[in-house]
């Protein structure tokens, strides 16, 4: 059996399947998740879908049923857990791992793992990893396909969206024939391309616009403009109503400027924690390895991390550790 036939018995031995992604989730992590726990329903199985923060806002169109709730809504066993577009199982979230173990007293269940980070820790009893996917989309999309599962427009949407999201709609290096292919497959089961997509990139609530405003005249550059830092107070949330959903994708209004190799997010959290997101437009500057090094991960071309700390002091600890990766390069 090659490891898609494995997963493919897993999953049809299960009796309850639960289905997982990290905190903080994008459009990946969502629409994987809807996509696979919709096709898996349509198919007879019992499943439920856990996102520990639930889905945001901009992503509700995703999961017209509410499919993907919080965790602590269920209380029953499940025999298989599914955790899609995460790295390590810490990303899941802490409630997420808990609910797990109280739903599951007896019996720890199988974990099966399907992503597309290279930092990804090979935490389950399977591990679908494909680095070369350019979303964790496209292997739930393979996956459907090969084990002829349904794929109806609703699970097609989300797929779609997952992967244009991820691939920067469709521009990202990880683009391939493949990816347009998918695309095209996607449209033919029913995704609305045009609707989607302005429901992605053409909307957003004034709060976000009022905090984008505020994060641009944070910004700062280092050495010699290569590197640009946009930040994020707890203040400019309170002050604009923003929640922390409206950060996404603000990174790649720095990633975009000519001179900028490596754009760097930072953003403090509630807990005492700190938020860190990276982006290197330099093959050789690989920012999952920065990440790494402060207890997070990702990929070689956008990464992040969190740390317990001062703003300024984890801003000036990342600053140091890009400015040595810059010397090296
Ligand atoms: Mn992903």
């Amino acid at each position: 059996m090659n490891i898609f036939e494995h997963v493919l018995f897993e999953i049809r031995s299960a009796r309850s399947v639960l289905i997982v992604s990290h905190v903080r989730p994008d459009g990946d992590a969502i629409g994987s998740t809807v996509a696979l726990a919709r096709s898996l329903k349509l198919a007879g199985l019992k499943v439920v879908a856990w996102n520990e923060d639930g889905v945001p806002e901009r992503l509700l169109f995703l999961d017209p049923d509410g499919a993907v709730t919080r965790p602590d809504t269920y209380c029953g066993q499940f025999d298989l857990v599914i955790a899609l577009d995460t790295a390590t199982k810490k990303r899941l979230g802490e409630r997420t791992l808990a609910a797990i173990s109280e739903a599951c007293p007896d019996e720890a269940p199988r974990w099966i793992n399907i992503d597309h980070h290279v930092t990804n820790a090979r935490f389950g009893d399977l591990n679908l990893i494909d680095t070369e996917a350019p979303a964790t989309a496209q292997i739930v999309f393979d996956l459907i396909q090969v084990a002829n599962l349904p794929l109806d427009a609703i699970t097609a949407g989300a797929l779609f969206v997952a992967l244009s999201t991820d691939t920067g709609s469709f521009q990202y290096s990880l683009t391939t024939a493949a990816t347009f292919e998918t695309g095209a497959a996607l449209i033919r089961a029913g995704a609305d391309v045009g609707k989607l997509s302005t429901l992605v990139y053409d909307s957003m609530p004034k709060r976000r616009f009022d905090l984008m405003r505020r994060l641009l005249s944070s910004v700062e550059f280092h050495f010699d403009g290569l590197c640009a830092c946009m930040t994020a107070l707890r203040r400019d949330f309170a002050d604009t109503g923003a929640q922390p959903e409206d950060t996404e994708d603000m990174i790649n209004l720095i990633r975009a400027i000519n001179s900028v190799v490596v754009a760097l997010f930072v953003e403090e959290l509630d807990d005492g924690m700190v938020r860190i997101s990276m982006r290197s437009k330099a093959p050789a500057l690989d920012v999952s390895m920065i990440c790494s090094k402060l207890g997070g991960g990702g990929h070689s071309a956008a990464a992040g991390a969190r740390k317990r700390g001062r703003v300024e002091d984890v801003r000036n600890e990342v600053l140091a550790l890009i400015h040595e990766s810059l010397q090296r390069n």
